[in-house]
């Protein structure tokens, strides 16, 4: 597991400060990709009336998710303690397979590499890659029950 830097975490702070006021909109978007693409994501969300891109599960969903991971830039220095009750409810009523968080980083990135093609500089790309594999870890540590630095 990579660590994320104190240089990292700077540049993960000030990347967020350009995107935030953007975050529903680019949940949104990565969501709705991550259904079309891994359609195997899909059966998470199989009580929702429409999981196309644009409809508004996906949309109040997306803005969902990104304040999770807002919340997340927020307890950066302690990700383990800041999202354990999300990593609870992930792991034991969601029963979310952990390698979908990858995916769903995947797809993030690829939002976020179009919308802000300036911004995100490969600098910003590993940053934001390290941070999202973080945040990742925080959330399903608890599928493992041992050490998750292991
Ligand atoms: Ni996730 C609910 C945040 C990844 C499936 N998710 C939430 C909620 C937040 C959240 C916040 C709302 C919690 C509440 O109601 O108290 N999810 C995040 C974050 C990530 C993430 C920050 C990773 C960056 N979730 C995933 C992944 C999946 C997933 C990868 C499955 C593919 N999440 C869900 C489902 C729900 C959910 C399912 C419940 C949604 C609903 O409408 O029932």
């Amino acid at each position: 597991m990579t660590t994320l830097t104190a240089k990292d975490k700077d540049t993960v702070k000030a990347f967020w400060g350009k995107i935030s006021s953007k975050a529903a909109a680019i949940g949104a978007d990565a969501l709705g990709r991550m259904l079309v693409v891994y359609p195997q994501t899909k059966t998470y969300f199989a009580h929702w009336k429409d999981m196309s891109p644009g409809s508004a599960p996906v949309k109040k969903h997306g803005a969902t998710v990104m304040a999770g991971v807002a919340d997340a830039v927020a307890k950066i220095d302690d990700l383990t303690a800041g999202l354990l009750t999300l990593s609870e409810l992930h792991a034991f009523k969601l029963r979310v397979d952990p390698a979908n968080f990858k995916i769903l980083a995947h797809n993030l990135l690829v939002v976020l590499a179009i919308s802000f093609p300036n911004d995100f500089t490969p600098e910003v790309h590993v940053a934001m890659d390290k941070f999202l594999a973080a945040v990742a870890l925080a959330l399903y540590r608890y599928r493992w029950r041992g050490d998750p630095d292991t």
